[in-house]
């Protein structure tokens, strides 16, 4: 009651301008189709403030689209954490930014910094510097803002952020808006104590510990008031949600609007990873991740009250490259400190440009097909996976990704909706029956897979198992081809050639991540 009460109130309070632009802003997914500039463009959209649109528009997290082209790096500085999830285990990092299971090197200031420089000598389109993790960046905030201090004076040009439990937040606002960090997640899954409760067994907190409601309810609080200090600042501010089902699923709609009334610019609803080999107390007691069509069910109800973010690889505390890819394992510390630096920001920002072109280049190729398809499908909308390496293109071999993109094509367009993990089923040049079985679990939902190219072997089985291998869209960039791919069945569905029929649901791979 306390809660809903404090929710009330804050919702009547004024918003700061800024908030205020970020939450008039009606959502990406709600422009996606329609043909207008959207989040997912280069360009800024009609309804965004010029100043926000600067601030997430080379953002691999913030903005969909960029994260086919603009890569993000993480540092490890942040060990200890004051609080503790029931989905993680303290042997790992973070698992409210990387699944758990994951262990990444850690790093002094001094470290961070000089890698930071290596991996943007070596990487131009590398825009982002996180900190999150391995434990809670403010739990460690002198470490955390010694190293946001170095980098800012030596690559000015690279945005920083970061990603925190919220607890200590409020003590730190003012010194996040001084060193011009402008993108801050709070991983807030719950708005209500009792549950809360259910995913925090204790907080740390003015150098007591708190357990139970008692714990949440601080927690829900400070992360409340966190939030609101930032929007009012003109930070933007990202929310990350676990869903978890059984506990907090039906209850991240609450979430969603209570974050959106405090000018929250964008919810990232992750599913819940959760294996009994990870030690957590949730995958120690069988509370279960959601299936791919249920997490689909809670983004899609939650799109039309704010931005949601479907791009989340849950990556690491010292992840490295494209969303979606690692490339940790070039920049280990042994590696950056016998290295040359050679940043040259002016070389950075020619590297750049160049990517904006490919960027327009693009969006022409999806109005070209988009202008095609106008009055087609009305009623149809199809899943299709794609490989791809970036760019925004069909480049992926089927047995090299690691992942498939999935768009959700319709009448409306092609508008990205998640991703999916899978193992390799090529290996040494050869192909792994065994993951056949797995990869068409995690795609088992989508109609067509496309693809820069396929063996004869896996096609035969994807189309046993329903899913049409399509290669002959290679190299051509993912939106376009979509679409293309979308008029060609809607074509054979009007002939009768087949008859289009609802999927099934799909799975989330619980597994670990391993960089490759
Ligand atoms: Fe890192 Fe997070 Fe910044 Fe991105 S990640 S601190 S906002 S730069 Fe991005 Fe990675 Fe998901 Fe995080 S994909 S886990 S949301
Ligand atoms: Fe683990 Fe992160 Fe939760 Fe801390 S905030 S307990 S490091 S998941």
């Amino acid at each position: 009651m306390e809660s809903k009460d404090l929710d009330e109130r804050r919702a009547r309070a004024p918003l700061s301008v800024s908030a205020r632009a970020i939450f008039e802003h009606k959502g990406c997914g709600s422009a996606g189709g329609s043909g207008k500039a959207s989040c997912g463009s280069s360009m800024a959209p009609a309804d965004m403030a010029p100043g926000v649109w600067e601030k997430i528009k080379n953002h691999p997290c913030y903005s969909e689209e960029a994260h086919h082209h603009y890569a993000r790096m993480h540092v490890a500085v942040s060990p200890a954490c004051n609080i503790q999830c029931n989905y993680c285990n303290r042997k790992y990092d973070c698992a409210n930014e990387s699944r758990p299971g994951v262990v990444s090197e850690r790093l002094t200031p001094e470290q961070a910094a000089r890698k930071t420089l290596a991996v943007a000598s070596a990487i131009p389109q590398m825009t982002v510097l996180g900190i999150a993790g391995p434990g809670d960046p403010l739990a460690n905030p002198e470490k955390t803002f010694k190293t946001f201090e170095l980098i800012a004076r030596e690559a000015p040009d690279i945005k920083l952020c970061l990603s925190t439990n919220g607890l200590a937040l409020p003590d730190y606002v003012d010194r996040i808006k001084d060193l011009n960090v402008d993108h801050v997640t709070i991983t807030i899954n719950m708005v209500d104590p009792d549950i809360g409760a259910r995913i925090y067994p204790w907080i740390y907190y003015q150098h007591k510990r708190h357990t139970g409601r008692d714990a949440a309810q601080i927690l829900h609080e400070r992360q409340m008031q966190g939030l609101e200090m930032l929007t009012e600042r003109g930070i933007l501010c990202k929310v990350n949600s676990v869903m978890i089902p059984g506990v907090n699923d039906r209850h991240l709609v609450e979430v969603n609007k209570a974050v959106k009334s405090r000018g929250a610019f964008l919810h990232n609803i992750m599913p819940l990873i959760s294996a009994p080999e990870h030690g957590t107390v949730f995958g120690l007691t069988g509370v279960r991740g959601p299936t791919a069509q249920e997490l689909k069910a809670l983004q899609d109800r939650c799109e039309g009250q704010m931005n949601m973010m479907r791009h989340c690889r849950q990556c690491r505390a010292d992840a490295v490259g494209l969303l979606g890819e690692d490339r940790s394992s070039e920049f280990t510390t042994e590696k950056v400190m016998e290295s040359e630096l050679a940043y040259d920001g002016a070389a950075r920002r020619a590297y750049q440009a160049a990517v904006e072109d490919k960027r327009n280049e693009k969006l022409a190729a999806k109005e070209a097909e988009l202008e095609s398809l106008r009055g087609r499908g009305a009623d149809i909308a199809i899943l299709v996976a794609v490989a791809t390496k970036g760019e925004g293109r069909v480049n992926e071999h089927f047995g090299h990704a690691k992942e498939f993109q999935i768009y959700e094509v319709s009448a409306l367009g092609a508008k990205f909706v998640g991703h999916r993990r899978v193992d390799l089923y090529c290996e040494g040049g050869y192909g792994e029956e065994d993951t056949l079985p797995t990869i068409i679990r995690a795609l088992n939902d989508c109609t067509a897979v496309l693809v820069a190219k396929i063996g004869g072997c896996p096609q035969a089985t994807l189309k046993q198992a329903g899913i049409e291998p399509v290669d002959s869209c290679a190299h051509e960039f993912i939106d376009a081809a979509a679409i293309a791919y979308y008029k060609t069945y809607i074509d054979r569905v009007e002939k009768g050639e087949i008859t289009h029929l609802p999927k099934g649901d799909a799975a989330i791979r619980q597994g670990a991540y391993v960089a490759a």
